[in-house]
């Protein structure tokens, strides 16, 4: 924009020089690298087209995005990722709103983030006096993140990004804003001064450990179970304690089922592994115990006829332990026995040590039942996984992606849509802890293209996404990002020409609402950048192009057609839309 960007002191401007004076950029810049906060996803503009630049001088990534929403949702899934809160920087009103979806996303998601968004003059912002972006961004922000703070002056800076990673990560994370006004980057200070204010955190996550009797309590009730359940949610993912889950579930034998985000944490193929029974263990269970899981929508919120409820509101007969590190998570939806509040590491390991002197296996008329539902739905899959129907339909494609998949187990999985969000969650199955990332708590979409650049940039792996198309279209721009950076990531996009299905007909003649153009070809879009671009029609042509992607590491695009008569309304949560439900 025409307006001249915030001066700086020109002493401050080369980090390298021997200056005795720093400013407002470079403190921001040293908090971060000093709390280990080294990587931005960001979009430059006023006032932070110097914090981008002079961050990156100073040897932070800076990955510089097409829409801010895209680098929220990257910051958001790499604080899932990493533990450590992912860093989103944007401008002010503007850029700092299409930041907010991502920051509310990782609040409602537990994923810890800053938002650190420039903003306008206090004075003229407070006076409403109509500065350039004028916008009270701290009011709001407030409700939708788990804190909020604003940085007034440089010698707070180190106080202000430490507050915010404390807030971020401790308990359960979240998102968290930090309001820089223009006026702070130009600051300036004496730099030894400045260097005193600065805070590293220590121990920004303290552990939180659980009474021993709430640990007795739990343990006792599985104890009295016929048929316990364990399930496994994103909470359990995010905290990095793989081998132990996988000795709790192995030491008592309990069969489990990962939520979307918890596949992998031990291999889906596993032998305890419920998640082809889901529909016969649920309302049979008698003890289940979540573990960083939350009795959501998600879990039917745990009533109801997918508990064994008489009708949707009924409860059914189970008891329920929950280990959370919210205290305040327990009896949200119905009563739950058993609250364990702690972190699942010390909980998993206090659990652990109780087991150690003995543990007897759940009944074999439990764990006879469930084999027998799963080898029956397993086989019923594999039939229709084994047909080549033409056109393509979601099975016969996802049946290529299960077994890419299978040999590429160290690949990160992102996934949206809503029918190529639902099969590819049953039909793909994930063989490693967080490497399948997708819509969370909301069922968002838009995360695609954020979630694959975190991906790749965290982890260095190969990163496949399955997209439906119109997922795909709310950060398929991104395209551009991925080329820029040169990311193996290769997005298939599942084109059945519309949102659920493609053959919505508007009955007063114009366009239904659902659909999008005929036979769209969304590798072109990539190619426009360099990229690989596939048009797959096929398995084949789809396999053929998965595994060249893989072998390149090119940014590719696949765009595989789908029959539009192949999914349903809303995937597998039709009962949730109002006018499907009046049918
Ligand atoms: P899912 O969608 O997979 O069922 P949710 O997002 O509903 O998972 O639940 C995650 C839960 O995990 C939240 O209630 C959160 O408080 C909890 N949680 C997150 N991190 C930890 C941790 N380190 N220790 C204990 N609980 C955690
Ligand atoms: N907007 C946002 C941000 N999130 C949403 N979940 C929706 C709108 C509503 N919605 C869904 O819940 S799924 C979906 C939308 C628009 C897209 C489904 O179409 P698709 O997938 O092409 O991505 P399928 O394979 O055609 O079902
Ligand atoms: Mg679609």
């Amino acid at each position: 924009m025409g307006t001249a960007e915030p001066q700086v002191a020109t002493e401050a401007q080369n980090p390298d020089s021997q200056s005795q004076v720093t400013d407002g950029f470079q403190l921001v810049i040293d908090a971060l690298k000093l709390n280990g906060l080294t990587t931005i996803y960001g979009l430059p503009g006023i006032p932070i087209t110097d914090l981008t630049r002079r961050a990156q001088a100073a040897g932070l990534r800076v990955l510089s995005f097409r829409h801010e929403q895209n680098a929220g949702y990257a910051a958001s899934i790499a604080g899932f990722l990493t533990q450590k809160p992912g860093i989103c920087l944007t401008v002010s009103a503007p850029g700092f709103l299409n930041g907010l979806n991502a920051l509310a996303h990782a609040t409602v998601n537990c994923f810890p983030m800053i938002l650190i968004s420039g903003s306008s003059e206090r004075e003229i912002v407070d006076l409403q006096q109509g500065d350039y972006e004028e916008m009270d961004q701290l009011a709001i922000a407030k409700p939708l993140a788990k804190a909020a703070f604003r940085v007034l002056n440089a010698e707070d800076i180190g106080v202000g990004v430490a507050r915010a990673i404390r807030a971020a990560v401790s308990g359960r994370p979240g998102g968290v804003y930090l309001d820089l006004p223009a006026k702070l980057f130009a600051q300036t200070m004496d730099s030894a001064v400045a260097k005193n204010t600065l805070i590293k955190v220590v121990d920004p996550a303290p552990r939180q450990i659980p009474a021993p009797e709430a640990v007795k309590r739990a343990l006792d009730l599985l104890r009295t179970a016929k048929k316990p359940l364990i399930i496994l949610g994103k909470g359990a993912a995010y905290a990095q304690v793989d081998s132990e889950i996988r000795s709790l579930i192995e030491g008592t034998g309990i069969p489990y089922l990962p939520m979307s985000m918890a596949k992998g944490l031990l291999p889906d193929t596993h032998e305890q592994c419920a998640s082809a029974a889901r529909s016969y263990v649920l309302p049979q269970a008698d003890v289940v115990m979540l573990i960083g899981a939350r009795l959501n929508w998600l879990l039917s919120h745990g009533k109801g006829k997918t508990w064994g409820g008489k009708s949707h509101k009924d409860w059914g007969g189970q008891k329920f332990i929950q280990v959370d590190i919210s205290p305040q998570e327990a009896d949200s939806n119905v009563r739950v026995d058993a609250p364990v509040v702690g972190d699942i590491g010390s909980c998993v390991s206090a659990f652990l040590s109780e087991i150690k002197s003995g543990w007897a296996k759940p009944p074999a008329e439990w764990l006879s039942a469930i084999n027998e539902k799963k080898t029956a739905n397993v086989a019923k899959m594999a039939e229709t996984l084994a047909k080549n129907p033409s056109p393509m339909n979601f099975h016969s494609a996802l049946n290529v992606v299960r077994d890419i998949v299978r040999a590429n187990p160290d690949a990160m999985l992102v996934n949206e849509g809503a029918n190529a969000l639902d099969f590819t969650r049953s039909i793909v199955d994930v063989y490693k802890p967080r490497k399948r990332i997708d819509v969370g708590t909301w069922g968002i979409m838009g995360i695609g293209m954020g979630y694959c650049i975190a991906a790749a940039v965290v982890t260095k792996q190969q990163v496949i996404a399955i997209e439906g198309d119109s997922a795909f279209g709310f950060s398929g721009m991104e395209v551009e990002t991925l080329c820029r950076y040169g990311l193996p990531v290769c997005i298939i996009v599942m084109n059945n020409n519309g949102i659920y299905k493609g053959t919505d007909i508007d009955t007063t003649g114009g366009l239904a609402p659902t659909v999008f153009v005929k036979n769209a070809r969304y590798d072109k879009l990539m190619e426009a950048f360099g990229g690989v671009g596939v048009n797959a029609t096929t398995p084949a042509e789809l396999r053929k192009g998965m595994e060249e992607a893989i072998r390149s590491r090119k940014p590719t695009l696949i765009n595989a057609v789908i029959d539009e008569a192949a999914g349903t309304e809303s995937g597998r949560i039709t009962s949730l839309n109002p006018s499907a439900k009046k049918k």
